[in-house]
């Protein structure tokens, strides 16, 4: 292998498998290549897992390579049964619809679709696949499927137990029909994905060789599914999952979550899910192993990723939201900014005015009345970034920020959020 792209990709341990990889050498090396990965409306954002093949797209594009985005509006109405132990529910036409749209959108932030600049290219493949009457189907595309080789597909043969629809089961042919018709009208030589593909790619393959010949040159490669040295899920949260979608999850929560990322992941990450190049990244595994404390690591990667999806402006409100949180700094903060931060932070609503020492109790700042006193007369607590020690002090809709909510805060960095009605 010499290709400087594959030998980064490699380095980056973004290849989990490749069905020629001397081949794929071969070609990069020979010029520019097209090539394209798929992405089934199933849920009107993407998360962060589908990163890792958006940014292994771009590095094909940067490298020069023609990228071509796809949106499943066929496939989404069918749904893939690779990766999941039980059938899946259909989405109404309307409903696949509305989030083809939302995905394409989203997946134009990351590529460069701009003539000018080695264009990408957005495919949906219910534009060839509509009009393919069952009859075709059956007759130009299933011929060429043995049964066995179906039944041995691994997302098949699992599902063979707990049951699997005969829609479920043709998935894989209307994926091979997509990469047979890129190869054909596209000369599309290669299809990228997650290792939960694999079968699907292969598929694919199989039908360009049974239609163009087995020396017809295409070839599928996969990285792998993104996992934590913990062993628990990748991309969720207590919070729930992380999306791209700043509305579904703020610029400052998907800052948190990558910041938070543990040591043992950490250098993992930066190659999977930044452009920082490998001295960078060796210099922040450096940082890791002697100052551990100052994250330097975790803040790179947090920037990175936060800047490319949501933007600079996002990122630098994020760390912002971030240090005036730990210095106990809410003046500085827009109520706006209060809530994107406090959003997962325990929080009570109040119908009326309540005495401070019930409403440290309440909010559960403290655990009893004499505790709340003592946390007041000790100047342990700040409302909306005051220091308050009066007992008889009022947390009232009047001091709301907004006129909808109070901040708490106990100590340096326990906060609670009381919301008025
Ligand atoms: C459809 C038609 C094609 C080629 C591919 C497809 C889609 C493919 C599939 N892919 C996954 C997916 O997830 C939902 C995205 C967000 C709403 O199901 N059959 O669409 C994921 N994919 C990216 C990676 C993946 C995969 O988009 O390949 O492995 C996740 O990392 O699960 O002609």
């Amino acid at each position: 292998m010499k290709n400087p792209l594959l030998l980064d990709l490699a380095w980056r341990g973004l290849i989990n498998d490749c069905t020629d990889i001397e081949l794929l050498d071969e070609m990069l090396n020979e010029g520019s290549i097209t090539l394209y990965c798929g992405f089934d409306p199933t849920a009107e954002s993407l998360h962060v897992g589908s990163l890792l093949p958006i940014l292994t797209l771009k590095r094909f594009q940067l490298a020069g390579h023609k990228v071509l985005a796809l949106v499943g509006g066929a496939t989404g109405l069918i749904g893939d049964p690779s990766g999941r132990s039980t059938e899946r529910q259909l989405n109404s036409i309307e409903t696949v619809q509305k989030w083809v749209g939302s995905i394409k959108a989203q997946l134009s932030q990351f590529l460069t679709f701009t003539e000018s600049n080695n264009p990408a290219e957005m495919v949906n493949n219910y534009d060839w696949t509509k009009d393919l009457t069952v009859i075709d189907f059956l007759r130009d595309i299933g011929k060429h499927f043995g049964i066995n080789y179906m039944l041995a597909k691994e997302s098949i043969e699992r599902r063979l137990e707990t049951g699997l629809s005969y829609t479920e089961f043709s998935y894989t042919i209307l994926q091979a029909l997509d990469f047979y018709h890129l190869f054909t009208s596209k000369n599309c030589v290669l299809q990228i994905g997650g290792s939960d593909q694999w079968g699907n790619i292969t598929s694919g393959l199989e039908l360009i060789r049974k239609i163009h010949g087995p020396e017809a040159k295409a070839v599928g490669l996969t990285m792998p599914l993104v996992t934590k040295a913990d062993g628990t899920k990748f991309g969720k949260t207590a919070g729930g999952a992380i999306w791209l979608d700043a509305k579904l999850t703020s610029p400052y929560e998907m800052y948190q979550f990558f910041l938070n990322t543990s040591d043992d992941d950490v250098i993992k990450f930066l190659k999977y899910f930044t452009f920082l190049s490998k001295e960078e990244i060796e210099a922040l595994e450096e940082k890791v192993k002697t100052e551990p404390h100052l994250r330097e690591a975790q803040k790179a990667l947090a920037k990175e990723v936060v800047t490319l999806v949501h933007g600079k402006e996002a990122y630098e409100q994020a760390v912002k939201i971030t240090s005036c949180l730990f210095s106990g700094d809410i003046k500085s903060l827009t109520s706006k900014e209060i809530e994107t931060g406090l959003k997962d932070f325990p929080a009570v609503t109040f119908a009326e005015s309540t005495n401070i020492v019930d409403a440290l109790v309440m909010c559960g700042a403290a655990t009893s009345k004499r505790q709340a006193r003592e946390f007041l007369s000790s100047n342990a607590i700040q409302i909306n970034g005051e220091k308050v020690n009066d007992v008889n002090f009022m947390i009232s809709k009047d001091i709301a920020i907004d006129g909808k909510f109070v901040i708490v805060l106990r100590g340096k960095k326990n906060y609670y959020m009381i919301r008025f009605e």
